[in-house]
């Protein structure tokens, strides 16, 4: 899965039309390098961003779903609101990642009935408030976590969806101290309720950072040990930034495998 910003956030002044059309081209490179899902998030999700509106939200995103819909690949929105989710899989968009696992009032909704797949991520607290003190938050972080994707999954099949929609993602770096974060990496495999996939996200996160004393952007070596070490225990999916780079390290990873 290929991380695409569709928020204006580090261009300047060029406006939303700039924006758009550099985020066709990243996922343009992204589906060359060999991509097979585009995860397009319009509100930045990282620990102290503002949250945007629905309708900037929107302007931001359904663009891109239109542009995008018939380019081959699975297309999720990265999203928590209701409205975002119902207006983009009208567009016909493929799945929804939500990193409030659907708990907004109408999330389950807006989802349900569509056919569409879900990741439902563990967070505590909100991205502005969620690493005031991790440290205390848990008793057991795997099994907190553990407990906590298994029960919003009982909440998804109450509500009719499927376990075959269902992909669950412990949430690195969301109300998680370093070390909890790698004990979460390390016990990925015992997270997942029975016969859910899972999604892992650890690309170019402080977690990295904490171990290699390297800033965001030189952390794609290190993200893609961190992709190996996922899909080594289980991760079905990955969400990254640097695509083509993470292909080459699982399709050695597969080879290995394969050998064994
Ligand atoms: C994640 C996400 C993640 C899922 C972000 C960043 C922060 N969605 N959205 N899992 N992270 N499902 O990419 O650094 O880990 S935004």
């Amino acid at each position: 899965m290929g991380i695409l910003n569709a928020t204006p956030d580090s261009f300047s002044d060029g406006g939303r039309y700039f924006a758009r059309d550099a985020a066709l081209r990243h996922a343009e490179q992204m589906i060359a390098a060999g991509v097979d899902i585009l995860d397009i998030g319009g509100e930045s999700t990282r620990p102290g961003a503002p949250p945007v509106p629905v309708d900037e939200e929107l302007e931001r995103v359904i663009p891109l779903v239109d542009a995008l819909r018939d380019a081959g690949v699975a297309l999720s929105i990265d999203t928590y609101k209701p409205a975002v989710m119902r207006e983009a899989l009208e567009h016909g968009a493929d799945a929804i990642n939500d990193v409030w696992a659907f708990r907004m009032p109408g999330a389950i909704e807006a989802v349900a009935g569509s056919g569409c797949g879900l990741c439902a991520m563990h967070m505590i607290g909100d991205p502005l408030t969620m690493q005031t003190d991790p440290a205390s938050a848990y008793d057991d972080v795997v099994e907190d976590v553990r407990r906590f994707l298994a029960g919003r999954v009982a909440q998804f099949e109450d509500a009719g969806i499927e376990r075959a929609r269902i992909t669950v993602d412990p949430g690195f770096g969301f109300g998680k101290t370093v070390e909890q974060n790698y004990r979460l990496l390390a016990h990925l495999a015992i997270i997942a309720p029975a016969g859910m996939a899972l999604l892992a996200g650890v690309s170019r996160k402080s977690m990295l950072g904490a171990v290699t004393g390297k800033p965001a952007p030189e952390r794609v070596s290190a993200s893609l040990a961190g992709a190996v070490c996922a899909v080594e225990r289980g991760a079905a999916i990955v969400r990254v930034h640097d695509v083509g780079e993470t292909v080459d390290a699982l399709r050695v990873w597969q080879a290995v495998r394969n050998a064994a």
